[in-house]
């Protein structure tokens, strides 16, 4: 039992995913036919020449998300309409057929390396529009087409493979050649994370709604990441890598055949992927989200051992909306206000624990009323372990109560304590005496603690 926790405790993320965790907020930018059809999925019959922005600025795009803190932009090289917006040798279907539009993914690879982000795409395997899907030499167009973004783009940090398997124009679903894809990948750009539903490199959270695991775990059974899995495989679980998890998956045993962890642990990280309104593609009549929400959904995710993959959809001049950039401003100026110093503190382990569950002191160089956010994060180079924790306050009167308890922690993990947005907190109420030091206290772990920083704000 506690050998197989110790195991679980092992399992390290590999060079690209601890790069892609560091990045923690990058931007999604759907763009496409879609966006002058103004419709969500495209059925592969649209005319080349509906594709017709006015006034197309990557540069802005670039802009704008890295004012909101964004560290890289995903483009939606092709949707399910099959509609690619490079020059494909391989397809008629494609920006070379819409009259005075440029190459967006190399508009896009251009202005993300000026701009000093990273780049990545987001290239369908659900197609519309190729005649050959459903064949088995659909499979030579894909990978044909992504051999072209692998191979002309500049380095990508990301390709990121939609779930979707719906029907193509001839009536047929496709068998994705998943295995090869990734070869494919490996070969030309090995720096890349994969996203797909369930890794091999990262998974979905789950949802579109920007809504993260309350204990999100990085190493998950092996063959919820097997990609021979991906057309069958169980849907997203509630306590994916949680202890009863492991525990009852009798399919890491080696009962199942997967093919690239089948009978092993996995560290297959989870993404938080959602838009900033409610569609995907830019609609006229559509909203951003709140910065409330954002927020919300910013602490959920980058601060709980995931990343954030945010959506803005430019509109039909090929720019970034003026109420979504408004939005952007504002909530990387939130960011920026909530987590950009730290408060000046020392941190001592405590003496006397065991591994598995060590104290922390944190000495603040100057007493607060109050505390606004702790931000924990383990060494998970060398493993995600923390189960539980707990946070406590200590005052200048020699009181102390407890603030805080969460589970995991992992990469990242941001522990609200007075909420910048709640109306009331009780920990305010007219205290005049003052936090000088705070104690983390983890309860419990699958093997020694490795924190790698504690900041308070
Ligand atoms: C889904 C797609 O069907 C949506 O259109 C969108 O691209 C989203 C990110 O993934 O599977």
């Amino acid at each position: 039992m506690v050998s197989f926790l110790k195991e679980a405790a092992a399992v390290v993320p590999t060079k690209r995913q601890l790069d892609w965790f560091d990045m923690g907020f990058y931007a999604f930018v759907h763009f496409g036919m879609n966006t002058f059809t103004d419709r969500e999925w495209g059925d592969g019959t649209e005319k080349e020449e509906w594709f017709a922005p006015t006034a197309l600025d990557c540069d802005q795009w670039v802009e704008t998300v890295k004012q909101a803190g964004m560290k890289g932009l995903i483009l939606t090289a092709k949707h399910h309409d099959g509609f690619c917006l490079w020059l494909s040798k391989y397809t008629e279907h494609c920006v070379k057929n819409s009259p005075g539009a440029p190459d967006v993914v190399g508009e896009a690879a251009r202005a993300c390396k000026k701009g000093g982000i990273r780049f990545g795409v987001y290239l369908s395997p659900w197609d519309r529009n190729s005649p050959y899907y459903g064949t088995p030499a659909y499979n030579d167009y894909y990978c044909s087409q992504l051999e072209e973004l692998l191979t002309g783009y500049g380095e990508l940090f990301c390709v990121w493979f939609d779930g979707a398997c719906g029907e193509g124009p001839n009536g047929k679903r496709q068998v994705y050649d998943f295995p090869r894809y990734v070869e494919l990948i490996r070969r030309y750009q090995p720096q890349a994370v994969i996203f797909n539903d369930k890794g091999p490199d990262i998974r979905w959270c789950g949802n579109e709604a920007g809504v993260g695991r309350i204990s999100e775990w990085s190493v998950v059974p092996g063959e919820l990441c097997a990609l021979a899995e991906k057309q069958t495989g169980p849907g997203p679980m509630a306590g994916e890598g949680s202890l009863s998890h492991l525990y009852n998956t009798d399919k890491f045993l080696g009962g199942l055949a997967g093919i690239l962890y089948a009978d092993s642990l996995a560290f297959v990280p989870a993404e938080v992927d959602t838009s900033i309104r409610k569609g995907w593609f830019w609609h006229e009549e559509e909203e951003p989200k709140s910065l409330e929400k954002l927020f919300q959904i910013y602490k959920a995710s980058v601060g709980g051992n995931a990343c954030l993959n945010l959506n803005i959809p430019p509109n039909r001049e090929g720019r970034m909306d003026e109420r979504d950039v408004k939005r952007l401003k504002e909530l990387g100026e939130l960011l920026r206000r909530e987590f950009g110093t730290p408060l000046e503190a020392s941190v001592e382990k405590l003496e006397g624990g065991y591994p598995t569950q060590p104290e922390y002191l944190i000495r603040l160089a100057r007493p607060v009323s109050h505390v606004r956010h702790v931000i924990l994060e383990e060494d998970i180079a060398r493993g995600q372990r923390i189960e539980n924790f707990r946070i406590e306050a200590m005052f200048e009167s020699g009181s102390q109560f407890p603030l805080f308890q969460g589970t995991t922690v992992g990469h990242r993990k941001i522990c609200t304590l007075t909420d910048p947005f709640a109306q009331q907190n009780r920990l305010l109420d007219d205290r005049a005496d003052k936090i000088d030091r705070l104690l983390v206290r983890v309860t419990a772990a699958r093997d020694e603690v490795l924190l790698k920083s504690v900041k308070v704000y």
